[in-house]
């Protein structure tokens, strides 16, 4: 892999600003409420921005803020270029950015190309025009299949479950065409062999880069583009929210061009980048997203789909590096989102889950490359099990309630106090409940005890900044007993991982920090520690 170089004024190389640097995705319903509607807001992302500098990000990334009907909570966009009044206002967004630029803070947004909502004016104006119109052909109408056109244009399933297809009413009252939403059906596609639909979304990027937005994260980057003729598709395997590579509803090969406008916007504003959310598994088709003229980053979610072995974490590494050496690419890593299980819980829960996902943050934070924390990671939150009437994600009706969906990953923050909404909302209640017990996991609680998982990522990260042993972009794995791993960056960092059932020794090395207190100087279970 080579670290990519831009050139400052002064005229010396430098790495640009987000190759290494820590992201920090704000879930923007769940992180803090200031006007006490019991749904977070921008106001009180500002308010939180000293807990942000405590804990050493680099930059946050927002989840879509803009104007939404909120079917699928702010990924259903009616007005790319506004803020939804759930949120604040555009005089907040400005506030926002300036107040975490001024603590040296980068703010990156939600873009969400693939679809708008049925709210957006182009969809209603869409509704009202005759099949053949200009403003039909900015989404995918099709007539459907069938004497009568009423089956769906082809067979694909939606994300979210039920058909990627709906039936509209034309304006004379008769049923009519069919329009494709990948995801739910308040979520129309577009059209992206319109060239309308690519110039609107260059006027949303300078819009926000206007207002000094510093990147983007790009939802479904590997959606958009369509194949021709839209065929039908073997789905049997086919499972919800997932999608495998030879999907047609994804990775079709014009999505590259689109990546590439995006790009040139972007390169206009120097300084400015772009991640994209890429669910694609092979390395060499994984890695064309992230070529020098296309996006700087692309989300890798091998680590966060796997299990916790040393066998199976090691993979994912190597796997990971190995995709984006083959375009010199800089790699990315996250745990968790808004999208997936919590780590605490994926890795089993309670006291095992906390120390497992203690020591995958110690794991992920040594790697060169750009990292992505989920908001509440930092504090050990588990996924909650609600019940079932407090689900919201479209996913558990459009799945005929098999599917609980996401909402138990987006369960708000707690900040202060010992019952809910822990400070979360200056009002009583919070959009999802959050459980009693999460008392012993506030920040406030976890700012006091040095031995919190807060504690522990103050101090990963700040070491990951200033120690020059995390720099260059190797990474070289050593002989390990089984069940365990230590690799070394260039610059002389050692991770450790302990994923075995029996403590084990620590390489040669003065220890930098453990996630677990090391037991007669041994490395215990489900443990991993530094080592210089
Ligand atoms: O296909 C998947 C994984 O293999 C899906 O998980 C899918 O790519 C993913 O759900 C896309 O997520 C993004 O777009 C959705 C939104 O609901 C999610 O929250 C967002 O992260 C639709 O905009």
């Amino acid at each position: 892999m080579s670290t990519p170089v831009e050139l400052p004024a002064d005229g010396t190389l430098s790495a640009p600003w987000w190759s290494e640097a820590v992201f920090y995705q704000v879930y923007p319903r769940s992180f803090a409420d200031a006007n006490g509607d019991g749904v977070g807001d921008l106001e009180g992302v500002r308010d939180k921005l000293g807990y942000l500098e405590l804990l050493g990000v680099d930059a946050l990334w927002l989840s879509p803020v803009m104007r939404s009907p909120m079917a699928d909570h702010g990924y259903d966009v009616s007005d790319p270029r506004d803020i939804d009044p759930l949120f604040g206002d555009l005089a907040a967004m400005d506030a926002l950015i300036e107040a975490a630029h001024a603590r040296q803070i980068k703010v990156t947004m939600d873009l969400v190309p693939n679809h708008t909502s049925v709210e957006h004016e182009w969809f209603r104006a869409a509704l009202r025009s005759s099949p053949d119109s200009p403003e039909r052909n900015r989404y995918i109408f099709r007539d459907g299949r069938g004497e009568s056109g009423s089956e769906p244009p082809n067979n694909w399933p939606s994300i979210f479950g039920g058909p990627a297809w709906t039936q509209i009413t034309e304006p004379d009252g008769q049923p009519g065409q069919w329009y494709l939403h990948i995801f739910a059906k308040e979520q129309p596609d577009l059209n992206w062999d319109n060239p309308e639909v690519a110039d609107d979304l260059a006027e949303t990027l300078r819009f926000w880069l206007d207002r000094g937005i510093d990147g983007f994260r790009i939802d479904v980057a590997h959606g958009m583009a369509k194949p021709d003729g839209l065929p039908d598709h073997d789905w049997s395997s086919n499972k919800l929210l997932q999608n495998t590579d030879d999907d047609p509803r994804f990775d079709n090969p014009a999505v590259h061009d689109i990546h590439r406008g995006i790009r040139k916007v972007l390169d206009e504003y120097p300084g400015t980048m772009a991640v994209g959310e890429i669910w694609v598994r092979d390395n060499k088709r994984f890695a064309d997203y992230i070529r020098p003229d296309e996006l700087h980053l692309g989300f890798n979610f091998r680590l966060a789909e796997a299990e916790f072995s040393a066998e199976r974490v090691r993979e994912a590494i190597e796997n990971s590096l190995d995709a984006v050496e083959q375009v010199g690419g800089t790699p990315t890593w996250t745990l968790s989102n808004h999208d997936v299980e919590r780590e605490v819980t994926r890795y089993g829960g309670g006291d095992i889950g906390i120390a497992r996902a203690r020591a995958m943050a110690l794991v992920e934070l040594a790697l060169p490359g750009a990292v992505f924390l989920y908001n509440g990671a930092e504090l050990g939150l588990p996924n909650v099990e609600l019940p079932q009437s407090a689900l919201q994600d479209p996913v558990w009706e459009r799945s005929g309630h098999t599917e609980r969906g996401r909402d138990g990953c987006r369960v708000p923050i707690p900040w202060e106090g010992t019952e809910p909404p822990f400070g979360f909302s200056t009002g009583k209640a919070s959009w999802l409940p959050m459980p009693p017990e999460w008392s012993a996991l506030t920040a406030e609680a976890q700012l006091e005890d040095v031995d919190s998982v807060l504690s522990l990522y103050r101090a990963a990260l700040e070491f990951r900044s200033f120690h020059p042993e995390f720099s260059g972009p190797g990474v070289d794995w050593y002989g390990s007993p089984s069940g365990c791993f230590a690799y070394r960056r260039d610059g002389g960092l050692i991770c450790a991982l302990n994923a075995s059932e029996a403590p084990v020794s620590l390489p040669p090395g003065g220890v930098l920090l453990s996630s677990s207190p090391l037991v007669d100087e041994q490395l215990p279970p489900n443990a991993a520690a530094w080592l210089i």
